[in-house]
């Protein structure tokens, strides 16, 4: 027999016994999910505020892309890439002639898309820009955050993702973030293939560069040859209040790495995007997964697009950030414990007046998660506020409530 779990307490105790403790999740056990609500196997009812980490930008169990997952898998769910399926060409035109590109390259997890985009740009750098074997040089900024692999790692600041990880993949320059005078000196190395960048920084405490940034990296990527590699796994489809983070920019990047929201949360599907100058180095042979561009991801994708694009998610986004950045700084005003609010469209957070060791932003989410609304720390004084975009005003209002509440009584 199946054993079921009859309790919070219990569930907990199983992932503490039986599981890696790779995590440190608050004391919340959920059990479904629906929209922009999830609820505890307690049956309480709770707003979500990370949205999976912005994968279910068109919230939990959308009926028309859990649908679409349904019927395709009830037909095929994978086949390897050794044979074609009727599939993965309609989600390749799709995502091609949503984001503007030649072609697409799909993988799972954000990661695998970040080391497709990383070999990408390496094979470009020796056969079109020349550069001499195994000198190529990918730049990216400090604090960033491309995924767990040992290559993604290399390239990271922070201690916690690389202690005791290494030997590194060499290759990689670490410049500061939103700094054009860094990346002019950078890029004009002749070794450099490509620039690797975050348009916001998630994981560092939602970090906005100043307007222009992204156009300037843009000119001095072109101006020196060099790729353009744009990680949109988090900022990407609808987030910011546009379709692409960079849009906000008119910024086209030479390979644009997209994610989580990509499948709504209901499976691992990401994609790399670039032209066929780019895209046609790679060779049969040279690149792939067992599971990438799956007949199953391929309905999956264009259904959770085409729901983005029908529910005007992007729109949303904008409008009620706005919102919800007003509501932030009016609490700013009336309190000392909030100091500063950032983002852009549903991609926001707050910094708690503490130390970054501090637990203030742990203990404020476990009371923010007592009055039903579930976000987590990213550092020990920034919340990360990202609930799903299909989310209304009234509820934006709802919660900034409840954030308010929550803070004020601290
Ligand atoms: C975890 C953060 C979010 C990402 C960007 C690639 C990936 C991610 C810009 C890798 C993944 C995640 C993974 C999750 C925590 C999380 C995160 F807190 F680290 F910053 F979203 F806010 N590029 N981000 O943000 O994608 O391989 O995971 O599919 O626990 O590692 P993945």
């Amino acid at each position: 027999m199946v054993e079921t779990i009859t309790s919070a307490q219990s569930a907990i105790a199983l992932e503490e016994k039986y599981g890696a403790h790779n995590y440190h999740p608050l004391p919340v056990v959920l059990h479904k999910g629906e929209g922009v609500f999830l609820w505890d196997v307690e049956g309480k009812r709770y707003y979500d505020f990370l949205s999976a980490y912005s994968a279910v930008n068109q919230g939990h169990c959308h009926p028309r892309i859990i649908n679409a997952m349904i019927n395709q898998a009830k037909e095929l769910t994978l086949t390897s890439r050794a044979f074609y399926n009727d599939k993965l060409g309609l989600a390749e035109k799709y995502v091609c002639e949503t984001f503007g590109y030649d072609k697409a390259l799909f993988m799972n997890s954000g990661a695998e898309a970040n080391e497709t985009a990383i070999k990408l740009a390496r094979k470009w750098g020796y056969l079109k820009k020349g550069i001499e074997e195994n000198k190529a040089v990918i730049v990216a900024l400090k604090q960033n955050f491309h995924g767990r692999t040992t290559t993604i790692i290399s390239a990271s600041t922070d201690p916690q993702a690389t202690k005791n990880f290494g030997p590194f993949m060499p290759g990689f320059e670490i410049v500061d973030y939103d700094s054009v005078p860094a990346l002019e000196k950078a890029l004009a190395n002749k070794n450099v293939c490509g620039l690797w960048i975050e348009p916001i920084q998630g994981e560092a405490g939602v970090y906005v560069p100043h307007d222009g940034y992204l156009k300037a990296a843009e000119k001095l990527c072109k101006q020196h040859n060099v790729l353009l590699m744009m990680d949109e796994i988090q900022t990407g489809i609808a987030r910011t209040g546009k379709m692409l983070a960079s849009d906000h920019e008119n910024v086209k990047p030479d390979l644009l790495i997209l994610g989580k929201a990509l499948s709504g949360g209901v499976m691992p599907i990401s994609v790399v995007l670039a032209n066929d100058e780019v895209m046609m180095m790679i060779k049969p042979g040279q690149h792939g997964s067992t599971f990438g561009g799956n007949p199953l991801a391929a309905a999956v994708c264009i259904e959770a697009l085409q729901v983005v694009k029908d529910e005007k998610l992007a729109e949303n986004a904008e409008r009620l950030g706005k919102i919800f950045r007003e509501r932030m700084t009016a609490l700013i005003k009336k309190t000392k414990q909030v100091t500063l609010t950032r983002g852009k469209g549903l991609l926001n957070a707050i910094v708690i007046n503490d130390t970054q060791q501090s637990e203030t932003a742990w203990n404020l989410c476990l009371k923010f998660a007592e009055n039903g609304l579930l976000a987590k720390p990213t550092h020990g004084n920034i919340i990360r506020l990202a609930p799903p975009l299909v989310i209304t005003e009234e509820q934006i209002h709802e919660c900034c409530d409840i954030i308010e509440k929550c803070i004020t009584t601290m």
